[in-house]
């Protein structure tokens, strides 16, 4: 037992001895071949901490490195994993495109002994900013499409980025849509139908994989179908009045020949139908209408011509 247990101490005693070894190899900077004894190590002084928001280029400055020999000294770094070549300028410049936590590490050699230093690096994220390049009040009629290319920029004027986005439209009547922007686009396609007239607040949200969230609103005025609909009203107000039928009939189909005129963008002639309905009333003033109702439908008749005209 004895004899087995000294064995171990001095196993145990050589895995020291290497420990010690390789922790003070560590300690001693790398030397070039054939560097010089009595050449000082040089003091590499990376600077920092540095905190920047992603897209925004960084000046390294590693100006305060000296060497205790006064030895001209040159730089290099290593901000993503590989090196830059060496420079004898203590700057360097160096910009990431998304947020990020780490470390960069400078290396400096003075001819003989290289030496790194190591600075903190923080990287923000930027919220996407939205606009709009179309005036801010948008007109658009009932029913129909209302299409809109809204804008954004996360983090540059380069439309570059490595976050990606959601875009959102609330269109102010209860109902929204989301897209997934496609990649190093800046660019967003929204379209809606309003079923209600009125002035309606959409509010536009881009908002970017680091929850960074930009927003911005505009207005669109939905306008109702007014001509069609006075027609429309023209229409139901012969139908509904106490008048014999044969006349009723008559100026109704002047009607819908002048909806249906109006329908097909034929504007001229659906007046000119309206004037004959004119005539028509005109005609029978006194007759089979009474003075009351001919003003009456004249008035409405009058009314739509100028809605279209
Ligand atoms: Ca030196
Ligand atoms: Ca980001
Ligand atoms: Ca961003
Ligand atoms: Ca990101």
């Amino acid at each position: 037992m004895v004899v087995v247990k000294k064995f171990l101490d001095v196993k145990h005693a050589i895995y020291l001895i290497g420990l010690l070894l390789i922790t003070c190899s560590m300690l001693i900077p790398n030397s070039a071949p054939g560097a010089e004894l009595g050449n000082s190590i040089p003091m590499p002084e990376a600077g920092g901490p540095y905190v920047a928001d992603e897209g925004q280029e960084i000046e390294f400055d590693a100006s305060g490195s000296t060497d205790p020999d006064g030895d001209e000294l040159s730089y290099r770094w290593n901000f993503d994993g590989d090196w830059t070549s060496y420079s004898t300028s203590p700057y360097a410049y160096y910009t990431w495109f998304d947020d990020y936590i780490g470390m960069v590490i400078l290396e400096v050699f003075d001819g003989t002994s290289t030496v790194i230093n190591t600075a903190t690096i923080t990287i923000n994220n930027v919220a996407p900013t939205v606009f709009f390049e179309f005036e801010l009040y948008v007109l658009v009629e009932i029913y129909n499409e209302l299409q809109v290319i809204c804008n954004f920029w996360d983090p540059d004027s380069r439309s570059f980025t490595e976050d990606t986005h959601i875009a959102t439209f609330d269109w102010g009547d209860g109902s929204s849509s989301v897209t997934d922007v496609a990649s190093g686009d800046s660019e967003v396609i929204g379209s809606h139908i309003y079923n209600n007239v009125g002035v309606f607040t959409v509010t536009f949200t881009v908002t970017d994989d680091d929850d960074g969230v930009g927003s911005d609103v505009f207005y669109v005025e939905v306008y109702g179908v007014e001509d069609e609909y006075v027609i429309e009203d023209l229409l139901y107000d012969i139908k509904e009045m106490d008048i014999p039928s044969g006349i009723k009939q008559s100026m109704t189909s002047k009607v819908e020949n002048a909806i249906e005129s109006f329908d097909n963008n034929q504007i001229k002639t659906a007046i000119n139908q309206l004037n004959a309905l004119i005539n028509q009333i005109e005609a029978q003033r006194g007759k089979k209408l009474s003075n009351e109702t001919a003003d009456k439908l004249i008035e409405s008749t009058e009314l739509v011509i100028n809605s279209i005209s």
